[in-house]
């Protein structure tokens, strides 16, 4: 197949050979009579009456061909398009006007596009990468002089976070040692250890006064009031959540249109020419992939748009390896333990795994016990080094997970989470002191109790607290 291109019009040559022709092989009318000069237009030139069939006859005559016509003349268009269509066996003729007009032109092998349709996304999406470049500009010129950037997430960041710091350190040609991804609390969703992991990415957990260690700090996919006055000022943030107040910033990025802060470092890479590995291209891709619950929610255009530039460049294997991570052999012995002895009491699924050997297992099983029928609330623990990890997750629409496990938790370990999912961790020795010996069976009883006194407001009569 060969693209004939037939334009007097050089921004329809360059929109044309870097859009619809581009690797494809393409032969453009470079006007009626050579005349020596050098031919400096996209693919190979031809020449001759336009107006002619054999001008177009006779590029290879026995290839397939298309040709897109764009003539500013409307008679001459007019006249090549006639031309063009009836040239060769099987030609198809796509032609481009600006008011519409070639109307009697009524032809099987001819379609007509707007101007505005062939130029429109093309400059807009030219527009919009000049945009980036100017803010890409601005961060450089914040960060680039400084010894060391730290690359700050929320705690416990999410594959959004982790791509989006991934990106921008490789947009600010950095390297783990000069510009750090760090956070106040690490990562415990299995799927998100397994992103760490196979994706061979550092994490380092800090405290926020480690911060003063660093020339400069970036924020991704979250704004300094959510850390609740532990940072107040920072030099960038990029981010994705409805701005917010209360703080200060050098330089702030922030496009609440976009479905993931990924999408937007992935506007920069692209706007930057950045190379795009494949490990950095899995990230940002399992970022959009994981805010936007596959672009099935608040997506917009920008990120379809990243999507598919990220798509091709992916790992797809590690990709499908982070989303369902792999489970020890070890584990499915100690799943298997454990399982027969799952308790569920009014809605409240408890299990305990034991001694475990990795400790984001248990997140996982308290996931499974989540999917137990009947199951509203789930909590799964084991002992992992000196302390008992718990893991809680509930099935949405009732109390915090967070706020109950600090309520159980907070005065003898460190407890926390969001409303859906939360953990502690416990000394074993205060554990003990609290609830009595780990194992399993009364375990399982002190645990219910202490849960359901917490999860369910009202008592058996419905008056009041417990
Ligand atoms: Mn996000």
């Amino acid at each position: 197949m060969i693209y004939l291109l037939v334009s007097d019009d050089t921004l329809f040559h360059r929109i044309a050979s870097a859009t619809v022709l581009q690797d494809k092989a393409v032969w453009t009318w470079a006007g009626p009579k050579k005349n020596g000069a050098a031919w400096d237009g996209p693919g190979r030139p031809f020449w001759g009456d336009p107006s002619a069939p054999e001008t177009f006859a006779a590029v290879e005559p026995e290839s397939e061909a298309v040709a897109l016509v764009y003539l500013h003349d409307p008679q001459l268009a007019h006249a090549a398009v006639e031309a063009v269509a009836t040239s060769r066996p099987g030609v198809k003729v796509l032609v481009t006007t600006v008011n519409g007009e070639l109307g009697g032109l009524a032809r099987q092998n001819v379609r007509r596009v707007s101007w505005t349709d062939v130029v429109g996304d093309r400059l807009e999406q030219e527009m919009a990468r000049v945009r980036t470049l100017e803010r890409l500009a601005a961060v450089r010129e914040i960060l680039g002089p400084a010894e060391s950037v730290a690359l700050l997430l929320q705690p416990e960041p999410d594959p959004d976070g982790i791509a989006s710091a991934l990106a921008l350190r490789q947009v600010l040609r950095r390297n783990r040692a000069t510009a750090p991804l760090v956070t106040f609390a690490g990562v415990t969703r299995p799927e998100n250890v397994a992103m760490l992991r196979l994706l061979e990415i550092d994490l380092e957990v800090i405290r926020p006064e480690d911060l003063s260690r660093f020339d400069r700090v970036a924020m991704l996919d979250v704004q300094p009031n959510v850390l609740q006055g532990l940072v107040d000022q920072v030099d960038v943030v990029i981010d994705h959540h409805p701005e917010q107040k209360g703080y200060s910033a050098r330089f702030r990025d922030i496009r609440s249109s976009h479905g993931a802060t990924s999408t937007i470092l992935t506007e920069y890479c692209v706007a930057a020419e950045v190379a795009l590995s494949q490990k950095l291209a899995t990230a940002l891709l399992y970022g959009i992939k994981s805010d936007t619950l596959f672009l099935d929610r608040e997506v917009s255009k920008a990120d379809i748009l990243a999507f598919v530039h990220l798509y091709p460049l992916v790992n797809t294997n590690v990709l499908r390896r982070i989303e369902k991570p792999e489970i020890p052999a070890s584990a499915f012995a100690a799943f298997g333990r454990a399982l027969g002895r799952i308790a569920l009491t009014r809605g409240f699924a408890f299990v305990h795994l034991g001694r475990v050997e990795r400790e984001d297992v248990i997140p996982q099983m308290a996931e499974l016990a989540l999917q137990l029928e009947g199951a509203e609330w789930s909590a799964a623990s084991g002992v992992f080094g000196g302390n008992v990890v718990i893991s809680v997750r509930n099935a949405g629409y009732q109390r915090a997970a967070g706020s109950v496990v600090k309520a159980l938790f907070g005065e003898i370990g460190c407890a926390g989470g969001h409303q859906a999912m939360a953990k502690a961790i416990v000394p074993l020795r205060f554990f003990r002191e609290r609830f009595g010996s780990t194992a399993a069976l009364s375990l399982s009883a002190a645990m219910t109790k202490a849960f359901l006194d917490e999860i369910e407001p009202l008592g058996p009569n419905g008056n009041g607290r417990r």
